[in-house]
Formats: structure tokens, sequence, C-alpha cells
């Protein structure tokens, strides 16, 4: 059955109480929790993460990297399990807080809405966004190398897989939340074969969510150290008065390694190539346990964030370590202020 939800009711034009306005829906039920006595972090973590264990679930290796939103006044998202052969694959799952999830046993089994059946021999970094009427999924899709699968769901139960957006080689493919300029629009992030040591997101759009075009830089790689080696979106970026609020992850190369981090940029409202203030610190970086030690060690990498037009808060969903999923809590407002303090702005 499809569900009827129209962009009116879904998102109503909302000015919120805070001093920005942000556009989007409300969630009375956001999950959520103050910021803890005496801290000034602007991003700070949940008491009781991980909220998702690796094995949540029987066949699970690891679930992490995961995207959430909201579902019929609940919660519903798109889940990376790495299985015990290592398989890596996507699942639907549901909860009714935001924090406590029941996902599926079984992998997401897409129906092909494709020219031929499209092989997909991995899917995973899930980012789930709802446009018009339906929820968008894009993932990184191994086709001949991973490149961005595109997929939607009106109910979580059945899923269709469109064709790839782009060539490989490419990675966090992520959705804007509505078309721009009469275009839906996808931030991207061109790479190699293997764990790019490079990368920077460019943009692109498309008429019909299968042909993309009019390709567009954003932002390289650089600017400050845990960002130094490459970048890519990460959850659907929402939209401010003072621009996309976009959350992106930065990649340092440390002596033992990648460490995975993140922060924020404000993107140009109708031209998202345009960079308008981009953050020189991170806002999250791994330094709890269940960041640091896992099969990946040092990773914190969103994919989700939940955002309450009426009041500004934000759940950011993100995966720790490659082993589990974390959450964690700010106001728009206050990184839309940090980005003006901290960030570097562009004219
Ligand atoms: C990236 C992706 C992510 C992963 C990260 C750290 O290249 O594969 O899924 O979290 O590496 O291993």
């Amino acid at each position: 059955m499809h569900s009827n939800v129209t962009l009116k009711e879904k998102k109503e034009d909302f000015f919120n109480m805070g001093k920005y306005e942000i556009i989007g829906e409300k969630i009375p039920n956001l999950p959520w929790e103050d910021r803890p006595k005496g801290s000034s972090d602007i991003v700070w973590r949940y008491s009781k993460n991980p909220i998702i264990k690796r094995n949540q679930i029987k066949r699970a290796n690891s679930i992490f990297n995961s995207a959430v939103v909201t579902f019929n006044g609940k919660f519903a998202g798109v889940f990376r399990v790495d299985d015990k052969a290592r398989s890596m694959n996507l699942h639907a799952g549901f909860s009714d807080d935001g924090i406590n999830w029941v996902i599926e046993e079984e992998p997401i089994n897409f129906i092909q809405q494709t020219r031929d059946p499209l092989i997909s021999e991995y899917k995973y970094d899930p980012r789930v966004t709802f446009i018009e009427d339906r929820y968008y999924i894009t993932w990184c899709n191994g086709y001949h190398g991973p490149t961005i699968g595109v997929g939607y769901t009106f109910d979580f139960k059945e899923f269709y897989q469109l064709e790839n957006a782009f060539l490989p080689y490419n990675r966090n493919g992520v959705l804007f939340p509505r078309k721009i300029n009469g275009k839906y629009a996808m931030l991207s992030r061109p790479s190699d074969r293997g764990h790019t040591p490079f990368g920077d997101i460019f943009y692109s759009e498309s008429p019909d969510m299968i042909h993309w075009g009019c390709h567009r830089f954003v932002m390289s790689a650089g600017l400050t150290g845990w960002q130094s080696l490459k970048i890519g979106a990460g959850p659907t970026p929402i939209e401010t008065s003072e621009g996309w609020l976009l959350i992106y992850h930065g990649v340092l190369l440390s002596c033992n390694g990648y460490v995975y981090s993140f922060s924020a940029a404000l993107l140009d409202l109708e031209k998202p190539w345009k960079v308008k203030y981009r953050a020189r610190s991170y806002l999250l970086s791994p330094q709890e346990y269940y960041e640091c030690v896992g099969d990946v060690p040092n990773v914190a990498f969103p994919c989700a964030a939940l955002c309450d037009a009426e009041t500004g808060r934000l759940a950011i969903y993100y995966g720790g370590a490659d082993t589990v999923v974390a959450l964690a809590f700010a106001y728009v407002d206050e990184i839309i202020d940090f980005l003006k303090e901290d960030g570097v702005k562009y004219e």
C-alpha cells in the first residue's frame, strides 16, 4: 500500500522559535537529552550510547552507518548490516522512540525498476530522504566498484531500485529534501576502487532521479587537519534561512591510520555548490570507547539527522568504529553560530 503523505502534510513551512528559520517538519517526539551540565560542546553524545549494538540481530557482525527518518508519527530506517560472512547489506528497521530499534533479520529485497537486472555486489552506508511523496534511499552500491545506488519506498516494506546515479567510482551520495530549481539534487564524492586516499564533494542534478548531470564542484578535502585527506556528505541537508546546513565527515591520516570526524558547512539555498561557511574545527571526533574500538577504530560516521523545526533540536545518528550506531544531539542555531564564529566565510 502506498502512503498518501503529501509534501504539505509532511513539511510544514514553520518559523521556529529560535534565531534562524528552519524549513522542515515538526517532530515533537524527537529523541532528546539535554546537554550535560558543565559541558560546552555544541554536539554532545547520548549518555546511553551506543543505541544499536553490533549483534542486535542474529546474522550481524556489526550494524553501523545507518539512516533514520520519521514515519507515521514514529520512526523507520535503513540500516547497514555487515553479516558474519562479512557481506554488506541494507536492512529495514522500526522504532517508536528513535532510540530502541527493531531491525529486520532479512536484508531488503529491492524490486528492480531498472532497464535489466542491475547487480549489487554489496550495499552500504545508506541515506534516506523524504521528497514529495516517498522515501528515497541512496547508498554505496557495488557495481564493478562502488557507485551510488538509488531506490525508494513508501512504506518500508516494499523497496524499489532505480538505475545507479553515476558511473563508478563514487560514494556518499546524499539527496537534498526538495527539488532545487526544478531538479532533484544530490551531493556525491567521486573516488576510486579501494580505501580512497582522496575525495572532494560535488553537486549534481536530475529531472527524473535517473539521469544526472550539470555537475558542480562544492568543496575539497583540506582546509584543516581533521578533514585534510577526504570529505563526504553525511545526513540529508537541512534547509534554514542561512542556507543548507550540511553535516559532513572528514578524514585525517594519522601514523596509525584514518580518523573519521564530522562537522558542518552552510551551502547557498539556490546554488548549493556555493559554500557560504565551512567549519575549521570538528564538532565530534572519535573519543569515546565505542568510537575508538571496534572493527575499524577511530570512526564517527554520520548518515542521518532528525531535526525538529519547532525547537531547532537535532538528533544525529552516526556509526561508531564501523561496529555500532550512536546518537548525538545539538541545536541547529548553535551549529550555525559556531560556523559563523569558527568557520571560514566564502563570498
Ligand atoms: C569509508 C566507508 C565507511 C566506513 C569508513 C571507515 O570508506 O567504507 O563505510 O565507515 O570508510 O572504515
